[in-house]
């Protein structure tokens, strides 16, 4: 009995320990952002309540009664001047649920709330939910838009068929969650996002239509479809805003991150791209502008990558994977975006609106051939001889 005090204490202190560890800036960075030494929230991070039986007579030999598996990509929102992610939990039955964690700084102190969102069902239930986008409207409410995935009962011999459409949920205090119907559309749908404001009087969508739950077959890329009716939410028009390229970062498939941040420039967009390669899937992330006055517009269109994983954030469930559906707006021009690695854990990156919009205003755009870069480069290398 002493025995097990002692180890519950021992395990306390080094969740503590954990927790409380501090974050700082790494040294170097590209101009463009700063990367956070440590990652924000891993597996570990969540409450120990979630996992141990801390009665020594039904669990004698304090094993983790339920394990979890990774903290991966997280809605965020600056709310009552807390920093808050809904974070992806992946427990060890590959199940995703939705938690809150809060951090009185934004790049350390995560500290998750003590129980998960209890999320209400549609009318179909989901089998799995994740990756939430929170999105603070100008009606009031802060809405959480999340893939709802359901096995795809038209193929019932195949225990991988699945389907992919986009849950909608709102709340006010991030406790209790109101359910709305899921959003109809022709298409499976993942990686919807809703724009904070009204447009021409509708609620407008950032989507990305697919044919099936992996491909997005002839889904061109990232769309737009505003609806009237957000408690019965239905694309009857969606067209393409960001479309995906051959041989670019982003030829089989592109997804919008969180809601794009308003800035004098233009809305400035976060979003991910895929391409195939030998060892599988690469998700890099990258920015766009698109017009103040026609969300729709792309105005900047940086060619490349804006962040790819670094060291061992390669290594993980999913690897060679960097994904974002959170970053905040902070004061002072401050922004934080919020990063999963490898479907594993979450870190965090700081950059500002003045960098930000100035890498997209100024970044030169994928040329499409090798010919093109060459050219670009060129033009930049005159450019620095000139200064002499
Ligand atoms: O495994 C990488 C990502 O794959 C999916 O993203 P997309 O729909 O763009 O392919 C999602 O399942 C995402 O959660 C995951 O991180």
């Amino acid at each position: 009995m002493q025995d097990f005090k002692e180890r519950v204490k021992a395990l306390r202190t080094r969740h503590e320990e954990l927790i409380a560890r501090p974050n700082r800036p790494e040294e170097w960075d590209n101009g463009i952002f700063t990367r956070y030494e440590n990652p924000i929230l891993t597996a570990e991070h969540t409450p120990l309540e979630w996992r141990y039986d801390f009665n020594p007579d039904t669990n004698p030999f304090l094993m983790q009664r339920i394990m979890m598996n990774a903290t991966l990509n997280s809605g965020a929102m600056k709310w009552n001047g807390r920093y808050l992610l809904v974070v992806r939990v992946e427990g060890a039955d590959r199940k995703s649920f939705f938690a809150v964690a809060e951090s009185p700084n934004g790049v350390d102190n995560f500290r998750f709330w003590p129980e998960p969102i209890t999320l209400p069902e549609d009318t179909i239930p989901a089998t799995n939910v994740y990756d939430m986008r929170l999105t603070a409207h100008e009606d009031g409410w802060i809405y959480g838009v999340f893939c709802a995935e359901r096995h795809d009962d038209s193929q019932p011999a195949n225990l991988s068929a699945a389907t992919a459409t986009a849950g909608i949920a709102r709340t006010k205090n991030f406790v209790d969650w109101q359910r709305l119907p899921d959003l109809k559309s022709r298409s499976q749908q993942r990686n919807v996002v809703l724009h904070p404001e009204f447009v021409g009087g509708k609620y407008a969508f950032y989507t990305r239509p697919q044919d099936g739950f992996i491909d997005t077959g002839s889904g061109g890329g990232i769309g737009w479809a505003t609806v009237s009716d957000i408690e019965h939410a239905e694309i009857t028009d969606e067209q393409i805003i960001n479309p995906r390229h051959y041989h670019t970062i982003m030829e089989v498939k592109n997804g919008e991150g969180p809601h794009p941040i308003k800035t004098p420039q233009g809305w400035l967009h976060l979003a991910h791209g895929v391409r195939a390669c030998a060892s599988g899937l690469r998700y890099v992330l990258y920015l766009y502008m698109t017009a103040l006055d026609d969300p729709t517009r792309v105005i900047a269109q940086p060619g490349g990558y804006f962040m790819v994983p670094k060291g061992e954030e390669y290594v993980g469930d999913v690897m060679n994977v960097v994904f974002s559906n959170g970053w905040i707006a902070d004061t002072d021009d401050r922004v934080l975006i919020y990063y999963a690695s490898s479907d594993t854990r979450m870190h965090v990156a700081e950059s500002s609106i003045a960098r930000l919009t100035d890498y997209c205003l100024n970044t030169p755009e994928d040329g499409l051939t090798t010919a093109a870069s060459v050219e670009t480069i060129k033009k930049l290398i005159a450019r620095n001889r000139a200064l002499g």
